[in-house]
């Protein structure tokens, strides 16, 4: 492997690589001429993609590693990938990929360098490296390749939308049954002819950003925006939302109608088009009851997937929202749920664009301490399990507004929000108060859904009252999400026709 690494470094001959219909026979002594790889090994050969071994032999079964794959993958994007003088030999190449956005901080490390490079992980690098373009029908039939992939749920769901642009691209085909195999390793033939692949598809030469857009202070509270690739994972330090490197940070966004209703209004247009108004996060409704997750939980699994998948193809935060409703108390579905988040934060345990809203509005006779609080200690540790990290948003009694309970007798793990539900034509300073009673007591405190109109969805719109509540969070940088984003008859919609709706035109000029 060592000398390959050494010979590797040798071949600087970017020109060639425009000249990509070289072909010619492989003429390597383990490579045969009617190996389905024998023409992309030739071309491999004569662009220096990949060269061979000094014995005359290229070795298409043996895996190949991160540092290698990276390094082809720089060399094809910007012509060149020198070796580094000290510590590992691709360390430059892998920061250079790493300030380049390729990857994320958690993703790679140095210790994995010289280890096989998983699938998935191979296409996230192919589809980013190489700017692989993102075209209608990638957006169009993401549903088709969620059916054709056939082991599309084992993909993480960070890579998932990523996996999808290689197959549009026709980088990747999946095997004989249908599976992309995420977790793989991939053989050097593998790798060159996804490459190459890539290579005739891609905006080659097109430098993907390098640096986060600029933060910019937001509310009184010296608060910032932007996306995850600016802010990373959320945490909560000091009873506070902060991003990654630890400054608070606000997130402002629309919450969705029921899923299971609206489903067209959570597509990547949808999204984008609150994204491109200054929204960072977008939450998805999806009813537990109502004819929702619980009477259909495999069609509505498939319709939260794809919308989550938007949400991270946008570069949004997302919140996926258990919305417990007519069925008051949490504990009623309480096995469907710890099924439902077991599986969710598996698929994306580590993906940082993922919150998690474990029960949307207890109401009728529940309490704190008697149903919510035993329910979130029953749910929590599911999530933990597979995500230890993300965030864990937490309704209370009379449709989450007695959040003075949770403040009072708050749960025991870090990272945890209360969630303060207000619609403007009903709720009032006695709930604005009750917000800063719980801030006091320490709690953070997220609004994961407000309406303009009165408590029903309907009525109003009471913008007056609203822009008071909204200057009011701004003051304690309070993140929330609106509801909501659809086109149906009553006063809380977003949408109207084909455009904002009153309430919609006031709250995306508050994004
Ligand atoms: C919440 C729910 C949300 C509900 C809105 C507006 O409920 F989280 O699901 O959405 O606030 O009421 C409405 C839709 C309607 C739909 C209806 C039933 O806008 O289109 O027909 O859900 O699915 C609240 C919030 C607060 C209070 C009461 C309710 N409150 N509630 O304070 O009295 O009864 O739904």
């Amino acid at each position: 492997m060592k000398k390959f690494t050494k010979k590797f470094a040798q071949f600087i001959i970017f020109a060639t690589l425009l000249c990509l219909c070289a072909t010619g026979r492989a003429a390597f002594s383990d490579v045969p001429d009617d190996a389905w790889y024998a023409s992309d090994v030739g071309r491999m050969r004569d662009t220096g993609l990949i060269a061979g071994y000094d014995d005359g032999t290229f070795r298409p079964d043996a895996t190949i590693t991160y540092a290698e794959f990276v390094t082809i993958i720089k060399r094809c994007a910007t012509g060149e990938a020198q070796n580094s003088e000290n510590g590992h030999w691709a360390g430059a190449v892998m920061e250079y990929a790493y300030n380049s956005g390729w990857y994320d901080y958690d993703e790679i490390n140095a210790d994995m360098y010289d280890k096989p490079i998983p699938r998935y992980m191979a296409a996230k690098l192919i589809a980013l490296g190489l700017a692989l373009p993102e075209n209608e029908h990638e957006k169009n039939a993401y549903w088709e390749y969620m059916n054709s992939i056939k082991d599309f749920n084992s993909i993480n769901g960070r890579y998932a939308y990523l996996v999808v642009r290689c197959y549009n691209n026709g980088v990747l085909n999946g095997d004989e049954n249908g599976n992309f195999n995420p977790e793989s390793d991939l053989t050097r033939a593998e790798a060159g002819a996804m490459i190459l692949r890539a290579m005739d598809m891609s905006h080659t030469g097109a430098q993907p950003a390098t640096a986060p857009p600029a933060q910019s202070p937001q509310s009184d509270l010296n608060t910032v925006k932007g996306g995850v690739s600016a802010n990373g994972r959320l945490q909560v330090l000091g009873g506070r939302l902060c991003n990654e490197a630890g400054n608070p940070v606000v997130l402002h966004g629309m919450s969705s109608h029921g899923l299971h209703w609206f489903p067209q209004f959570t597509s990547r247009e949808y999204i984008r088009m609150t994204s491109g108004s200054g929204a960072n996060v977008f939450r998805i409704a999806m009813y537990t009851a109502e004819g929702g997750y619980i009477s259909q939980p495999d069609n509505v699994k498939t319709l939260l997937t794809t919308a989550v998948d938007n949400a991270i193809a946008e570069d949004m935060y997302v919140i996926i929202d258990w919305h417990i409703l007519s069925d008051g108390n949490p504990m009623t579905y309480v096995n469907q749920s710890k099924e439902f988040f077991n599986e969710v934060s598996a698929r994306y345990a580590n993906t940082p664009n993922v919150l998690y809203e474990i029960c949307n509005e207890p109401n009728g006779g529940v309490s704190w301490a008697n149903d919510i609080k035993p329910y979130a200690e029953t749910i929590i540790p599911v999530i933990r399990a597979n995500s230890p990290d993300s965030i864990i948003l937490v309704g209370s009694g009379t449709w989450s507004q007695d959040i003075n309970e949770p403040a009072d007798n708050p749960l025991a793990y870090g990272n945890i929000m209360y969630t303060c539900h207000f619609y403007a034509g009903t709720h009032g300073q006695w709930l604005r108060d009750r917000i800063d009673y719980a801030l006091g007591k320490g709690a953070p405190i997220f609004v994961t859904e407000w309406g303009t109109s009165a408590a029903d969805g309907n009525g109003g719109v009471y913008l007056e009252e609203s822009a008071r509540w909204l200057d009011f969070l701004d003051s304690r940088g309070i993140s929330w999400c609106n509801w909501s984003l659809c086109d149906k008859a009553e006063s809380s919609a977003a949408l109207s026709g084909d455009g904002l709706s009153q309430s919609g035109s006031f709250v995306f000029s508050r994004f």
